[in-house]
């Protein structure tokens, strides 16, 4: 059998039923193998935005996202996305055609491992042709049970040797790892004794089961419950969700974090995104890790207790271990979750939170003056205009807090932010990947200006595919990051602004439909598109005043 005949047949047994890429000579075969064999090829029109869209695929499939690239600059040009797919540990499959061992002069040369382990990806290779289906399907595991973006070379030649069907891979699942007795009894004993405990949950709560076992555990000690941004959505609907905790929070959510005397992050880095660069965590406050990783505890700040286990398992575990010595609960009262003194929780404090902990109950000084409009207005006449059953993905720059703070999201899969690299650009593609993941939802792509303009030509593609998504660009004509960190000091801004470029029609030249939104009058036409719901993305022009930088900006200039 031929090689890529072979590869495509044991990646699609393992799974691999969506792929993602642009397609040339060295990829060609391989590609067409993998459709032969049953899965979906998804053509990009930039290898950044094939990558992109893979990832966000990923992200929400829960499974490794397949890339399939040309060899040489197929590969270069995927490179950022690759990036920001390897700092998220997405697990990804990226299929990169490689020059023969002999094309030692090829324009295509390049090394593809060394350029794969400096973007933070995981170099593999097909070795042989003898070995290349034990090559293809380790390198697929390792995507998946290692959660690494695995850049697999293909080179030439050996893609075209010949090769004997080995039989179809033979999977042996894993079990998730348990908590060592003396850790889980560590950290149950610390929330026993709480008063004010509170969860952050990471990228590596993002799965229902492990809501259901934190919302047990935190029943049981009385925990609040806040996410990271890479989580955004995991507790929606439990009246202690205090949504995002770091630069995104509320001041209430952050006020009651920031309060904690003991905090538990769960399969959540505490970075300094999310603790809003320590602020959040009081000095007197007892950090706790729960991760499966030994290398992630401890590795952004230190933390009083570590405990090595998979998150859902772990809290079930703890929780056991609590419900075994149970709260005494105030005579006459029967509802543990209300009582005062039990844990953070009380009638009280859920009042607060559920009229006070979302962004939309702090009143606004609105500027829009008719010729503009301000974005936090316009994210919240969104948020009331879209359907809840929402997935928002979000391009990078001054805009982003908008749609992330504003546009609630109905679970953890809701929310699909590519930000592990802080590039701009890559939103629209990431919003493509996840409509074609969950096409029972509608994908909202928050994007600003400059965002929307280097990811431009995905709009072919999200309009080739009949993708009926919204897409918001918060456009003032600027890269505003810039203009907010540079003009306080005076600084020319000649090279971060532009002239006004007519977003909506050039919408409309892709084919997709476009309003240009100037006051809130204007969205009528989103309403008329959602009844209709044509099968093409609709683009919103926002033309949004920018007379200030949005107050998570500072916060993110300081990480740089
Ligand atoms: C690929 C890439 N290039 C440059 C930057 C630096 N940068 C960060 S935000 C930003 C401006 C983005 O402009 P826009 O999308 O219009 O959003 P705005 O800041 O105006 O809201 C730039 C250039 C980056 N993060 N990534
Ligand atoms: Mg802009």
């Amino acid at each position: 059998m031929r090689v890529t005949e072979a590869v495509g047949r044991a990646l699609t047994a393992l799974g691999a039923d969506t792929v993602f890429g642009v397609v040339g000579s060295g990829n060609f075969h391989v590609t067409n193998s993998l459709i032969a064999h049953g899965a979906r090829f998804i053509a990009a029109r930039h290898e950044c935005g094939a990558a992109s869209m893979a990832d966000a695929w990923a992200r929400l499939a829960g499974r490794p996202g397949l890339v399939s690239l040309h060899q040489g600059p197929g590969f270069t040009n995927a490179l950022t996305g690759i990036t920001e797919a390897a700092k998220a540990r997405t697990p990804l499959l990226v299929l990169a055609a490689d020059v023969s061992a002999d094309a030692v002069t090829s324009n295509f040369k390049i090394d593809v491992a060394a350029i794969a382990a400096a973007a933070d990806a995981t170099p593999a290779r097909l070795h042989s042709a003898g070995f290349a289906v034990d090559d293809a399907v380790r390198a697929y595991r390792l995507a998946r049970d290692e959660r690494r973006t695995v850049v697999l070379a293909l080179p030439l030649d050996v893609q075209g040797g010949e090769c004997n069907w080995p039989g179809p891979p033979v999977e042996r699942p894993g079990s998730p790892l348990a908590p060592a007795t003396g850790q889980a009894g560590q950290l149950a004993a610390l929330l026993a004794g709480a008063s004010r405990p509170v969860f952050l949950a990471g990228r590596g709560a993002r799965h229902p089961s492990a809501r259901a076992a934190l919302e047990r555990l935190g029943d049981g000690c009385g925990a609040l419950l806040a996410t990271s941004a890479a989580a955004k959505g995991l507790f929606r609907g439990s009246p202690w969700d205090l949504d995002v905790s770091g630069g995104f929070a509320s001041p209430l959510a952050a006020e009651l974090i920031a309060a904690a005397d003991v905090l538990v992050g769960w399969g959540c880095s505490l970075n300094m995104w999310t603790t809003r660069h320590g602020s959040l965590v009081s000095p007197d406050t007892t950090v706790v890790q729960v991760d499966r990783e030994a290398e992630a505890i401890g590795r952004h700040r230190p933390v009083q207790l570590g405990v090595l286990g998979d998150v859902a398992l772990t809290a079930e575990v703890v929780a056991g271990l609590l419900e075994s010595e149970p709260r005494q609960p105030l005579a006459g009262q029967v509802d543990a979750a209300d009582l005062p003194g039990t844990g953070y929780r009380s009638a009280a404090l859920r009042d607060r939170l559920a009229t006070g902990v979302r962004w939309r109950h702090v009143p606004i000084d609105d500027t829009s003056d008719g010729d503009r409009i301000d974005p936090r207005s316009l994210t919240i006449a969104l948020d009331d205009l879209l359907p809840a059953e929402r997935i928002v993905a979000v391009d990078s720059g001054n805009f982003m807090g908008y749609p992330s703070m504003f546009l609630s999201v109905p679970d953890q899969d809701g929310f699909c932010f590519t930000q592990a690299y802080q590039s701009v650009g890559l939103g629209l593609a990431s919003a493509i990947g996840s409509a074609i993941a969950r096409p029972d939802r509608l994908t909202v792509a928050a994007l600003g200006d400059g965002g929307m303009l280097m990811g431009i030509s995905e709009l072919e593609t999200a309009v080739r595919l009949d993708l009926p998504m919204v897409i918001v660009v918060y456009d003032d004509q600027a890269y505003g990051a810039e203009v907010h960190h540079f003009g306080p000091d005076g600084h020319p801004l000649d090279t971060v602004r532009f002239p006004d470029s007519d977003l909506a029609a050039i919408a409309r030249g892709f084919g997709c439909d476009a309003v240009t939104v100037r006051s809130l009058a204007d969205l009528a036409p989103v309403r008329t598109w959602l009844e209709a719901r044509p099968p093409r993305p609709i683009l919103i022009d926002a033309q949004v005043t920018a007379d200030r930088g949005a107050w998570w900006l500072e916060e993110a200039f300081r990480g740089h």
